[in-house]
């Protein structure tokens, strides 16, 4: 039996597995707080009992097997405990590194063992519950779950932030995004999606940038930048919502209220020029050409209390393949956090004209030869089409309210840091 089970059959007789939590021994009982997958639980062995001497002596993180008798006591922590009448020891635990009030660089070096810690069991389960809901959506929608490659030959996010890597003589970098592989599969499946990590090399030490990340994308044929956004504020909605539901409980240990996250449609837009209004006002001016930063979004993102659109980007602070509009602006929108949590999802309508995407080429200095195939989908019954990504951390940060993003994944991937 797992613990969450256990805390409503008060008066059975059970048995359970659990690793030791908290430990306190006294002279006539031990106390043991045992925890497993899913909560933790209270036993209690007296000084009458054949294993309370092999009790008394057990260490934070061992490992045991325990049977006897739920009975309610109003002090233990789900107001049910365990009086043991049967003692296993698995695995008498060595004395655990991690104590009270340890560094985060600590913590990030035993990060293999911290993964057992309450904080990071919470986020682990939202995040899993986070990429079901999404499955779930695409899956309701239409859209076709593809595999993209990691591998690749052509950038999709520019050279400066790509991870190169020797390719048997041939220059490779690892991926940045699939889309210009969704690109090329919407022309036979019309809508499809991919979960893939991908990676940047930004050097740039902020509490939102992995170098690894799981990048949730999604493109469609025959879809503009409105029917894009709706895509991406019903997924949000769905999500969000659901996680609000199913995982009331992990947010509120996390001292996250699940009503505060709620997402209400229609999401707020907000033109570039109105958000670099905004900045100027809030004392932040941004030059107009320039993309919007980290920092300033999360200015923007302290007046909103819902997720929100940032519309039509100056075309230069923005990739190739995203279509112009007026000479001068992209067709794309990033959806902000609230609470100055900032970009989660960055989307356009691609560019559909083979003329107009080399001339952006050329803007950018690519080399066509890199996008020979790509440049081939203009070609051969070209579609309106658009899609987006999404950072499932940056979303998991903000739903969980944490500081850094570090906290977002099991072994983060930052610059200074690939072990564990
Ligand atoms: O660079 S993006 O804004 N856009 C793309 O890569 C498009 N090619 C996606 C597409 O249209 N298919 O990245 C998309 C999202 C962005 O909004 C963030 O939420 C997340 O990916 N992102 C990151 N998360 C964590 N760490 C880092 N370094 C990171 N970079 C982007």
């Amino acid at each position: 039996m797992q613990i969450r089970d256990a805390l409503s059959r008060a008066g059975d007789e059970v048995e359970l597995f659990g690793w030791v939590y908290r430990i306190r021994s006294g002279k006539e009982k031990v106390f043991l707080v045992l925890r497993d997958a899913t909560g933790i639980l209270q036993c209690v062995i007296g000084s009458e009992q054949a294993g309370f001497k092999d009790a008394a002596g057990l260490s934070i993180e061992s490992s045991v097997r325990v049977n006897g008798r739920l009975r309610v006591d109003e002090r233990a922590p789900g107001k049910v405990e365990l009086r043991v009448s049967g003692l296993e020891i698995i695995h008498k635990a060595e004395r655990f590194p991690i104590t009270k009030n340890q560094s985060a660089e600590f913590l990030l070096d035993v990060r293999h063992l911290w993964l057992r810690s309450r904080k990071l069991t919470n986020v682990m389960r939202i995040k899993a519950e986070l990429l079901k809901l999404t499955r779930e959506w695409f899956e309701k929608n239409g859209f076709t779950e593809v595999t993209p490659p990691i591998l690749t030959g052509s950038n999709c996010e520019g050279g400066a932030d790509a991870f190169p890597l020797k390719y048997f003589g041939k220059k490779a970098f690892l991926s940045q995004s699939a889309q210009l592989y969704l690109e090329a599969l919407i022309f036979s499946l019309e809508r499809v999606y991919s979960l893939t990590p991908s990676f940047r090399a930004e050097k740039s030490r902020t509490r939102r940038h992995l170098t690894e990340y799981m990048h949730l994308e999604a493109e469609a044929a025959n879809c503009d930048i409105e029917c894009n956004l709706k895509i991406q504020e019903e997924l949000i909605a769905h999500v969000v919502n659901g996680i609000a539901v199913n995982c009331e409980t992990e947010l509120l240990e996390l001292g996250r209220n699940p009503n505060k996250i709620r997402v209400k449609l229609p999401l707020q837009r907000l033109s570039y020029e109105s958000a670099l209004e905004l900045l100027e006002k809030k004392g932040h001016p941004v030059e107009w050409g320039s993309d919007i930063g980290s920092r300033d979004e999360e200015i923007i993102m302290e007046e909103f209390d819902q997720p929100i659109f940032v519309t039509r980007y100056p075309r230069g602070a923005k990739a190739f393949y995203m279509k112009c509009v007026d000479g001068k602006h992209a067709e794309c929108a990033d959806m902000l956090a609230p609470e100055g949590y900032g970009e989660i999802i960055g989307g356009s309508e691609r560019e559909d004209s083979i003329t107009k995407l080399l001339e952006r080429m050329k803007e950018e200095k690519l080399n066509e030869k890199d996008y020979e195939w790509y440049l081939d989908l203009r070609r051969y019954g070209s579609v309106p089409h658009s899609g987006f990504g999404l950072g499932i951390e940056r979303v998991v940060r903000w739903l969980c309210k944490l500081d850094h993003i570090r906290d977002t994944t099991p072994f983060p991937r930052l610059p200074n840091r690939v072990t564990p």
